[in-house]
């Protein structure tokens, strides 16, 4: 009899073990709602390569050249935050191996550079200064480094990319996310593991970024290429050979094309504002995270260019989503209103069980609109499947828009539409829909 019981109790525990995992059961842990609500970072690239005229420095740059005159990262935060960022990641150090905070684990640092006679910290001061203005802050550590001698002894250089994120992550305040970079690294063995059991000692809330194939645990995945573009239908559960992850994508861009340091005579490489555009739409408008690369100049200044297009952008973005005319002119209508109300705090629910659900929302005057802004609550799994904005033309629903994620964020444009009827056509979803918003704008501003 206790035998019988036994096997049943084992039985029942390795079916509940074996059990495959569902897309649609796979939910955000809530630091990645958190991060997926920010939208929008830079990442910052400042150290030797700045004063050598590189992308990818050697590990041979003398400290010495090192020597920002005028170093003001408030003056940077004042653009990140016109530009309308959220968070921002600083390079703490690049493929070249120079630290750019005194680490004790290398003399190759600020230490050794003529910069406020070798006592200086970016680090100490750039986190400092992001949180001064209300922004997130967190850490790039090239695993890559061309200086590091023990960099030829994988077990040796564990313990030292160790002791380097342990001072960056035990003395920086809370890091928002760390960034996994595996550029260079190909035939290389880390321990990513040890790593980031280490970090999560300390920082158990960070989000780790990594390309899917180079830690398979990561927080964050890479969009897939540097182009500032997702060019797939977005999904945020991931796939990894059989085992399911929601792992929200990051895009990550340089301002400057194809440059993520600073370079002389570098005007023309910089993006226009319709670049931008194009790019905050194919990223935050697809459901990822837009990472604008940054560099400060030679003087440890954003160029006056960079910030003058930095602010253009923000208001650029803001102009395009500020006036959203169903929050401003639709008949209101209390059981839809969380969707239509302009407020991503709130969210409308499909009736529990549902698979299908229509949300409408109605104009006294028709409306001309050529954008639509869609959101959905994530924090229980992402559920639609497939959807339909159509917009009522006296006599049929015509189909303005036809989709299949809809996802944190979503922006479609499309020529301009006139009605005075408009809907969200949920035609599946996995569960309940659950929509944060639904918005439309006249962009282009013709009727
Ligand atoms: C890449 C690096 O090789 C580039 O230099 C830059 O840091 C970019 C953000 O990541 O993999």
């Amino acid at each position: 009899m206790r035998l019988i019981r036994r096997l049943t109790v084992a039985f029942v525990l390795v079916a509940a073990l074996s059990q495959a995992q569902n897309f649609a059961d796979i939910k955000p842990s809530p630091q990645q709602v958190e991060w997926q609500d920010l939208e929008f970072g830079v990442i910052i690239h400042f150290g030797t390569n700045t004063y050598l005229d590189r992308e990818w420095g050697d590990g041979t740059a003398n400290p010495q050249v090192f020597n920002p005159t005028e170093f003001d990262p408030e003056q940077w935060m004042r653009a990140i935050k016109a530009a309308g960022a959220k968070y921002v990641v600083l390079v703490a150090k690049h493929h070249d191996g120079f630290c750019l905070w005194p680490t004790e684990q290398t003399d190759y640092s600020v230490k050794r550079s003529p910069w406020k006679q070798g006592r200086g910290d970016v680090v100490r001061q750039v986190s400092d200064a992001a949180r001064k203005f209300g922004l997130k802050f967190g850490i790039y550590l090239s695993p890559w480094d061309r200086h590091e001698p023990k960099y030829r002894d994988s077990a040796a250089y564990d313990d030292y990319y160790i002791a380097e994120l342990a001072e960056l992550a035990g003395n920086y305040g809370d890091l928002e996310e760390f960034w996994l970079d595996g550029a260079g690294s190909a035939g290389h063995v880390y321990n990513f593991s040890r790593f980031i059991e280490n970090l999560r000692m300390v920082q158990p809330n960070t989000l780790v970024f990594a390309d899917a194939a180079l830690f398979e645990y990561g927080d964050i995945r890479w969009a897939g290429n540097e182009d500032g573009i997702i060019p797939y239908e977005n999904w945020n559960v991931l796939d990894r050979h059989g085992y399911l992850r929601w792992r929200p994508v990051e895009a990550d861009t340089p301002l400057h094309k194809a440059h993520w340091f600073w370079h002389p005579n570098d005007e023309a490489t910089l993006k226009s504002v319709n670049e931008l555009i194009s790019t905050y739409e194919a990223t935050v408008g697809r459901g990822g995270q837009l990472m604008l690369g940054l560099a400060p100049d030679q003087r440890g200044l954003l160029p006056d260019a960079d910030v003058k297009r930095l602010e253009e952008f923000g208001v650029a973005i803001r102009n395009r989503y500020s006036k959203n005319l169903v929050a401003k002119a639709h008949v209101r209508n209390a059981a839809n209103e969380a969707a239509f109300d302009g407020d991503s705090d709130t969210f409308w629910s499909a009736p529990p069980g549902s698979h299908h659900a229509i949300i409408e929302s109605s104009f006294e005057k028709p409306v001309a609109f050529d954008h639509a802004l869609t959101m959905e609550w994530l924090n229980d799994g992402q559920r639609v499947q497939h959807f339909r904005i159509e917009a009522w033309d006296g006599s049929n629903w015509k189909t303005v828009v036809e989709g299949h994620p809809i996802g944190h964020k979503r922006i479609d444009s499309f020529p301009a539409v006139t009605a005075s009827r408009v809907r969200l056509n949920i035609l599946s979803s996995s569960a309940e829909a659950h929509v944060r918003e639904f918005q439309l704008f006249n962009v282009e501003g013709k009727p």
